[in-house]
C-alpha cells in the first residue's frame, strides 16, 4: 500500500528549504529583535515570517490540517495536540543563535497522526544540512542515512544540553547543579549548541552521546525526536517514562545505559506542559 504520508513529507522538506533560504537571505540584512516573556526570549520579524509562510503554503494544500507553531502560539493560539494530522513547527530553532549569527540555526517540523509522530524534518539552514525522517523508514542527512554512535559508556560520552537564566532562580540553581554532577560523573564533556532540534541530530548522527532539556517546547522537539528516534537512538521523559511531545522536557541519548544513567543523575523541575490551560 502507498505511503499515506509521504506527499506530505515530500512537501514538507521543499517548504523547509524555501524556510530555510529566507532565513539566509535575512542574515544578511540588519536584524530586528524583539522580546517575548524574558530578556533572554527572543523573537524576530523572521521568526513570524518564515511560520507564515510555511503555513500558508501547507494549507494550500491541506487546508484541513491543524497546525501549532511556535509563533502562533505565542500570538495566543492553542496548544493542544489532538488526533488530527498536526503540522508543529519551529520557524527559527535557535533564535538567539540567530540574531547572533552563531552558525546553529535551524527549522523544524513535526508531523503528528493521532499524536504519533509520521516524519520528521530539521534543516539546519547555515551549515545546508537537512534531516529527514520517516517514521520505520529510518533518518538522512541531506539523503546519506545517520545512525547513533551506540556508545554505552558514560565516560566516553559527549553530552549537550542548553543553559540559559530563564527567571525562576531555583530553576536555575537546580540546572547547574545537574551540570556539575554530570561533568564530575565525569564524562569527556557538556556541549550547548543553541537549538533542540539539532541537538537532537547531532545525537542521531553520532557526533553526541546524548541530549537532556526541561523547559522546552513541542515545536522545539517535534522534528528531532523523529530523527533521532530513526536514527537508531533512544528517546524518554527526563524521569525514565516513556517521552511525551507536550510534557516540555526530554532524553535523548545513542544508548538506553546512558539514557538511564541520566535519568538518575538529573534533578527535576516543574516546567508545567505545553497543552496546560
Ligand atoms: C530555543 C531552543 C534552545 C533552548 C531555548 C529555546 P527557539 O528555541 O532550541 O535550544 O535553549 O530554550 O527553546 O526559541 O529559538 O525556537
Amino acid at each position: 500500500m502507498a505511503d499515506p504520508w509521504q506527499e506530505c513529507m515530500d512537501l514538507c522538506v521543499e517548504v523547509t528549504r524555501r524556510a530555510g533560504e529566507m532565513i539566509r537571505e535575512a542574515l544578511q540584512k540588519d536584524i530586528d529583535v524583539m522580546q517575548k516573556s524574558s530578556p533572554v526570549d527572543l523573537v524576530t520579524e523572521t521568526d513570524q515570517k518564515v511560520e507564515q509562510l510555511i503555513i500558508s503554503s501547507i494549507k494550500e494544500k491541506y487546508p484541513t490540517h491543524s497546525f501549532i507553531g511556535e509563533e502562533s502560539v505565542s500570538a495566543g493560539a492553542p496548544s493542544i495536540l489532538t488526533d488530527s494530522p498536526t503540522w508543529i513547527i519551529d520557524p527559527i530553532d535557535g533564535t538567539t543563535n540567530f540574531v547572533h549569527n552563531f552558525p546553529f540555526v535551524s527549522v523544524s517540523i513535526g508531523f503528528t497522526v493521532k499524536k504519533e509522530i509520521q516524519f520528521g524534518i530539521v534543516y539546519s539552514c547555515i551549515e545546508d544540512k537537512m534531516y529527514t525522517a520517516r517514521k520505520g523508514k529510518g533518518a538522512f542527512c541531506n539523503g546519506i542515512p545517520i545512525k547513533v554512535s551506540g556508545q554505552e559508556d558514560i565516560n566516553q560520552s559527549l553530552l549537550l544540553t542548553e543553559v540559559g537564566f530563564k527567571s525562576d532562580p531555583e530553576q536555575f540553581k537546580i540546572m547547574l547543579a545537574n551540570i556539575k554532577t554530570i561533568l564530575t560523573i565525569p564524562v569527556h564533556g557538556i556541549r550547548s549548541p543553541g537549538s533542540a532540534a539539532i541537538n537532537m541530530c547531532l545525537v542521531a548522527c553520532g557526533s553526541a552521546d546524548a541530549y537532556y532539556h526541561m523547559g522546552i517546547h513541542c515545536w522545539d522537539m517535534a522534528g528531532g525526536a523523529a530523527v533521532v528516534t530513526e536514527a537508531g537512538g533512544v528517546i524518554m521523559d527526563i524521569s525514565g517514562g516513556p517521552f511525551d511531545l507536550m510534557s516540555r522536557r526530554l532524553i535523548v541519548a545513542s544508548s538506553r545505559a546512558i539514557a538511564e544513567r541520566l535519568v538518575k543523575e538529573i534533578i527535576e523541575f516543574d516546567v508545567g506542559r505545553d497543552d496546560a490551560d
